[in-house]
């Protein structure tokens, strides 16, 4: 078992049972001339969390976490490497008629680990479809971003809110510090 200083209070977790899923971390959210820019939003701030996301896929990778992707199109940064599943979503949320939900059934995966965009978009939704199928759930701060700064500040606040009413929160320091040791 780890331990870690998430908030709002201590989150224990067994890397046997734990996943990380890499939400929509997409060119078409992220790089200009995409969707996100025709939705009439700045890219930028997007862009910023990619080398986090890919300090954290490493993390992952280097304690043999099993690693889910959702995607249409991955910047090349951040692209599934062999064995990782990558699940494409027709919602906003990665458990809606997706196959998600029975790989993590046959996984017996129990805590979820959470990166990508946007963070009070298609992240916080499927922080909540999770936490309605038992999940605890954890969001790396700092490997998740929206394009509109309120909206990040609002969305964690409100998930950790209630004794971690969806789930809990903290930087990759702090989840690299109770993997890593
Ligand atoms: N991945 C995701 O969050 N999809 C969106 O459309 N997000 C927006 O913020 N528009």
């Amino acid at each position: 078992m780890a331990t870690l200083a998430a908030q709002p209070f201590d989150l224990s977790l067994d890397p046997a049972t734990t996943a990380l899923i890499v939400i929509d971390m997409q060119r078409d959210f992220i790089e200009p001339g995409g969707f996100g820019a025709a939705l009439g939003n700045d890219v930028t701030p997007l862009q910023e969390i990619v080398p986090t996301v890919r300090q954290l896929l490493a993390l992952a990778r280097r304690h043999g976490l099993p690693v889910i992707h959702t995607r249409e199109c991955h910047v090349p940064e951040l692209a599934a490497i062999d064995g990782e599943l990558v699940f494409d979503m027709p919602g906003m949320g990665a458990f809606f008629a997706t196959g998600l939900g029975d790989h993590l059934g046959r996984l017996g995966t129990r805590t979820l680990i959470f990166a990508g965009v946007t963070t009070e978009v298609c992240v916080q939704t499927t922080m909540r479809e999770a936490n309605d199928r038992g999940f605890d759930s954890l969001l790396i701060e700092d490997a998740t971003e929206s394009y509109f700064p309120a909206f990040k500040t609002a969305t964690l606040e409100m998930i950790r809110a209630q004794g971690a009413i969806v789930g809990w929160t903290a930087p990759l320091a702090v989840l690299e510090g109770a993997l890593d040791g």
